[in-house]
Order: C-alpha cells, then structure tokens, then sequence
C-alpha cells in the first residue's frame, strides 16, 4: 500500500511539474504553407502544405514539377482562401536567364497558373489582399544598369496591373493592412532599411519604424482581432541577429520569445489572436515555431508533425490559415 501511495505521490508530482513548466500545445486548425531550402542561393527551395485538421503534409514543389517541370526554387506562399496560394518562384525567360515569376496554385484543382508569363519584369512577395480579390507584388527590371523597382497591385479577378510605388528606392515585402487600404513595406534607401507603409487611396507614404544603424523589414499585420504590425529588425547596430518587435505608437517592442541574443528570430506569421509561427535558429539552422506573444512560450511545429523542421534545412516563410472563418473569435 506505501508502495502505491508512493507511485501515486510521484505521478502527481509529475503531473504538476509538467503543468508548471508550461501550456498545453494549441489545438491548430488550419493550413500551413511555408518553404525551406539548404541555401538560398542552391535554387533549391521547396514549397510544402501542412494540414493541421487531417495531417497531411504536400510537397507543393513536387505537385508544380508534374506539372511544369521548369518552375523551381519556390517560395513566400501566401494563402487567398483555404485552397488558394500565391508564391514566387523562378523559371528561364525568354532570353534564357533565371527569373523570378508569382504563380497561383488552386490546392484542390492543382491548377497552376503564372500570374505574370512573359514579363521582362521580374515578380516576387505576393501577398494577398485580406478579402482575397487582389495580390500586392514587388516588381524589378534592370534598366540603364542599375535596378529600377516598383510595387504593384493585381486585381485577381481581371489580371490588370496597377504601379501603387515608384519612387526610385528599393521597395519590397508588401502586405496588407487588416482592412486592406493600407499596405505596409521594407524600404531600403542603400545604407538602411526602415518600415514605412503606404495609403492605396491617395499613395501617400508614412515612415513608421527607422532606427540609425539597424535593418528592419518583414512588416505583417494581425488580420483578426486587433490590427497589429509585426516586422525583424537587427537586435543592435553592432548586433545583426534578427529579432521580431511589435509596431507601438512610441516605437517598438520586442516580443518576450525574444530570449537568445545570438540567435535569429524572423518570418513573423500572426495565429489567431495571441499565436504566431516564427522561425529561428535555437538549433542550428532555421526552425518553425508556434509562440505565445504574451508569454513567450515557444512549441517547435515539429510537435504538430515530425516532417516540418529538419536539421539540414532552413524552414522559412510561413503563413496560416483558418479554413473557415467563424462568426464569432476566429478559431486558431
Ligand atoms: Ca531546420
């Protein structure tokens, strides 16, 4: 009877200890697309899908090869509905050199469609509008030997192409306000790269995060709840370790996972209203995450399915999707 008495002590021992050390791992709902490569420069870069609800995980790079053989290296998938992607990836033009194309990817029809066929312009970071209608999109040609960028709107429905950004800087990263009339973006001006977001009604262009020294990009902004805009910025001038910092009306804040000063925390990915996927690199290259933003608490995703995080790859660019949307709170 000691003997029980004991086990049963040292089961409930146990039990509050794992409580204490942490919360459960959030139930997960939704769609995952994010990609990983070895190198970014290896051309090598892989699309998956992960759904949370049946667990099954797809090689989107593989389903694309089927189809068109030519369309490698892709990446940034961004979804417009539960089964509907945009990504960038690159395929030979015209004249024989890689380029960078957006593609639309139906994940029940597996149509594939480059939004952009035939263009001297090079298209990357798609992102959809929050009412799917609409993809903003980074654009550059090499003119008189230099780049020449701009930042381009397409309305999904027609094809037509709308120049929202030509103002001589390097623009990149787009996305979407929560209600879409505002889209916030990287700027890199050839010594820093600041955050600064644009008014598709009048294009007026508002710097919203700057700091001496310090690269920030990667703007994304909450959809449900609250609008809130996440972006990685360099840890310190003398520090180029990315961390991911919330857009505050004084400035910034950095997120409480932030704990490992050597390590890059970047690719922000809002979850529901509370939660977002993350990568770093805690373990050597990068990993996906889920994190608790009050908290701090990080879940590698690979306790959601062992094939999301490997140790030679660097798993990056994630976004989620809720497959309905409720009419209540948003389920994660
Ligand atoms: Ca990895």
């Amino acid at each position: 009877m000691k003997e029980k008495v004991g086990i049963l002590l040292l089961v409930l021992l146990l039990c509050c200890g794992f409580a204490d050390d942490g919360q459960e791992l959030p139930s997960l709902q939704g769609r995952l697309v994010y990609h990983s490569y070895v190198s970014y420069d290896d051309k090598g870069s892989r699309l998956c899908v992960f759904d949370f609800e049946s667990g099954e995980m797809r090689d989107i790079s593989e389903e694309i090869s089927a189809i068109n053989p030519g369309v490698e290296h892709a990446m940034n998938g961004h979804f417009g509905s539960a089964t509907d992607i945009v990504f960038m990836a690159m395929e030979l033009n015209q004249w024989g050199y890689d380029h960078w194309y957006v593609y639309h990817y139906n994940l029940d029809t597996k149509a594939l469609t480059n939004l952009v066929a035939g263009s001297e312009y090079n298209y990357e970071d798609p992102k959809y509008a929050p009412d799917g209608s609409r993809i903003v999109m980074k654009r550059r040609i090499w003119q008189d030997d230099d780049w020449s960028y701009s930042l381009v709107e397409m309305d999904m429905s027609t094809k037509d192409l709308t120049v929202l950004l030509e103002d001589g800087y390097e623009n990149s990263m787009p996305y979407y306000s929560r209600g879409g009339n505002r889209i916030y973006y990287a700027q890199y001006d050839g010594v820093e790269s600041k955050i600064y977001s644009l008014n598709r009604a009048d294009l007026q262009v508002r710097e919203e995060y700057a700091e001496q020294g310090v690269y920030a990009y990667y703007p994304v902004v909450r959809w449900t709840g609250q609008e809130e805009v996440y972006f990685s910025k360099w840890h310190s001038s003398s520090n180029r370790a990315d961390k991911i910092a919330q857009l505050t009306q004084t400035g910034y804040a950095l997120l409480p996972f932030n704990t490992q000063e050597a390590a890059d925390y970047s690719d922000a990915c809002p979850v529901g209203e509370g939660y977002m996927m993350l990568s770093a690199t805690l373990d050597g290259t990068y990993d996906l995450y889920l994190a608790d933003c009050e908290t701090g608490e990080l879940w590698p995703m690979s306790l959601y399915s062992p094939a999301i995080n490997t140790d030679h790859r660097n798993e990056l660019g994630a976004h989620y999707r809720i497959k309905a949307l409720g009419p209540t709170k948003n389920p994660l």
